[in-house]
């Protein structure tokens, strides 16, 4: 009893501006994952931090979460991802694969940008799916980030349908149990937000 109220207490002390909306559901004993609805750009934690980018193989910007990444990190963010080097014209990050930049005017340490696949386009988009989850956590490990925020990757110009999506992202999530403090999903829309909670509920 006494252990699980201390795991308690430590992660209701670690604050989140979002936190009032957040559901949580422990990945092990040392490890919390939050679903929360909200804009991803105002997400803080003490702590080191990450949010992820659901961005294009371009990585210079774009709509959606990128283009709200960029316009509150600032200009500097356009010049860091400009400068990842391309691995094939006009490509920096190539599908299901992540790369990390600073965080700029961002109150996180560090952006992982992530190219999600698009639905109707790619074949096998759930391998490319998880490969993206993935590919971010593995960097997240790699630079001791504590706490990560994911956005929907995917799930919006890209088409994903929502509860794939959902199964796929938690089930990723899943497997690095014991890497991180926490690992939130801030969703934007009710809709997206209830299928998460819904599936979160089922797997974890
Ligand atoms: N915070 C959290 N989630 C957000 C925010 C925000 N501020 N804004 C939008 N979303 P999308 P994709 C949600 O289209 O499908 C870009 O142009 C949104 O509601 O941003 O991976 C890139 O440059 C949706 O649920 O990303 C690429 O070209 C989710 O974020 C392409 O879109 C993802 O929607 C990537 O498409």
């Amino acid at each position: 009893f006494n252990f699980h109220k201390t795991l308690i207490t430590n992660f209701s002390s670690s604050s989140t501006r979002l936190s009032h909306n957040s559901h949580n559901f422990f990945l092990s004993s040392s490890s919390a994952l939050k679903i929360q609805k909200g804009d991803i750009t105002q997400w803080s934690i003490d702590g080191t931090s990450a949010i992820v980018n659901a961005a294009n193989e371009g990585m210079l910007g774009g709509g959606g979460v990128d283009g709200a990444i960029h316009r509150a990190a600032g200009r500097e963010l356009l010049a860091a991802c400009r400068s990842v080097p391309e691995v094939r014209p006009g490509v920096r990050c190539p599908t299901g694969e992540a790369k990390i930049t600073p965080a700029f005017k961002l109150p996180v340490s560090h952006v992982i940008h992530t190219v999600g696949p698009i639905y109707n386009i790619h074949d096998h988009p759930e391998v490319l799916l998880r490969s993206s989850y993935r590919n971010c956590l593995r960097l997240a490990k790699e630079n001791n980030i504590q706490y990560v925020a994911f956005p929907a990757i995917s799930c919006g110009v890209f088409g994903y349908p929502f509860e794939e999506a959902a199964a796929i992202a938690l089930s990723t999530v899943k497997e690095f149990s014991t890497d991180f403090k926490e690992v939130h999903f801030v969703l934007f829309s009710d809709n997206i937000y209830e299928v998460w909670l819904e599936k979160a509920s089922e797997l974890l």
